[in-house]
């Protein structure tokens, strides 16, 4: 099953590994791409140094083509888009923020840029700036979220714009790749399945966690514009406390402040923040990149063969 974006970027199967924060290594990212996928290292907050060392340990595992998320939210921005272009990443995915000012930069150097998008508005003015591709990803996902779900943005995108998308939030399997490209998508970004991977250095007591979790098991703290869903635990509840408290901004801020690494680095699931997705439910076990990779696509197949006898 090949797509537009497998010629677009060199990749097997239409399946991005999301670049998530603290969890998406260059070990992830590049057992992900050996696998066919396309891995993508999340830079998170991490200064470019980390992010640099990622990169060429990625390299090192595997000859394939793989991303580096940048999140705009990071104060190291304008250094890690300096370091992508040195270090010729082949795809460039953003997350929180409108990356159009560094478009021509990272286009100018053979770079492939996908930005996510959670809004029709956003996913025009970035086709205009001269995007590859846009991510248009739903408030299913796990982390920031924005306001409108899979199913309903996918399509709305799709008809907005003329470049490839990549639908995201909520699909871990081959009935979520199917369901994907029947709405217009030219592939999938998957995060949640993938926290559970094998290859994926995130503390093990945050896959299982995600392992145990059931479909009503996250929810959204944070405030307006800084959406994040998390898996429900003692620090989601108290934040969400405070919220009710009515306390302001910055209290909540600070209070949130390092728990994605508590919980991914620490393993510490019950005052980190555990990120995860709604379809966290749908998964079962730890995985090899491979595996999981493989499931997806005997599942489409099966899946589009099933709905063709109809
Ligand atoms: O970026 C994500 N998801 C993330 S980033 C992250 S790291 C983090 N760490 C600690 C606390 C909070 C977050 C965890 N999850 N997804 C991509 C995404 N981007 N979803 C929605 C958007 C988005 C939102 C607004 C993209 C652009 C945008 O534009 C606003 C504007 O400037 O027009």
């Amino acid at each position: 099953m090949r797509t537009k974006i497998c010629d677009l970027l060199g990749i097997e199967h239409p399946i991005f590994q999301g670049g998530m924060a603290w969890v998406a290594d260059g070990r992830l990212a590049a057992s992900v791409s050996d696998a066919g996928g396309l891995g993508i290292i999340g830079a998170g907050n991490a200064p470019p140094e980390i992010v640099q060392n990622e990169i060429r340990r990625a390299r090192q595992l595997t000859p394939r083509p793989f991303g580096v998320n940048i999140y705009y939210l990071s104060p190291h921005v304008d250094r890690l888009i300096d370091l992508v272009v040195e270090e010729q990443v082949s795809v460039v995915t953003t997350g929180a923020g409108n990356p159009g000012k560094h478009l021509g930069r990272l286009k100018g150097a053979g770079i492939k840029v996908f930005p996510v998008v959670a809004s029709v508005a956003l996913a025009r003015r970035l086709e205009r700036a001269g995007a590859d591709g846009l991510i248009a990803e739903g408030m299913e996902c796990g982390g920031h979220v924005g306001e409108i779900t899979t199913m309903a943005l996918v399509p709305q995108v799709v008809d907005a714009v003329s470049i490839p998308v990549v639908a995201a939030g909520g699909i871990a399997d081959g009935r979520g790749l199917i369901a994907a490209l029947a709405l217009g998508a030219v592939g999938v970004q998957i995060g949640t399945r993938f926290v559970c991977c094998r290859e994926c250095g995130v503390h093990p007591n945050y896959q299982k966690a995600v392992v145990k979790a059931r479909d009503r098991d996250t929810l959204v703290t944070g405030f307006p514009g800084h959406f994040v869903r998390v898996l429900k635990n003692r620090m989601a509840r108290q934040y969400l406390q405070m919220a009710a408290e009515g306390r302001s901004q910055a209290d909540l801020e600070a209070f949130g402040t390092g728990r994605l690494k508590k919980a991914a680095v620490d393993g510490d699931v019950v005052n980190g923040s555990v990120m995860a997705g709604q379809i966290a439910g749908l998964i079962r076990e730890v995985l090899p990149a491979r595996e999981i990779i493989e499931n997806i696509m005997t599942e489409a197949d099966q899946v589009m063969g099933s709905l063709k006898s109809l």
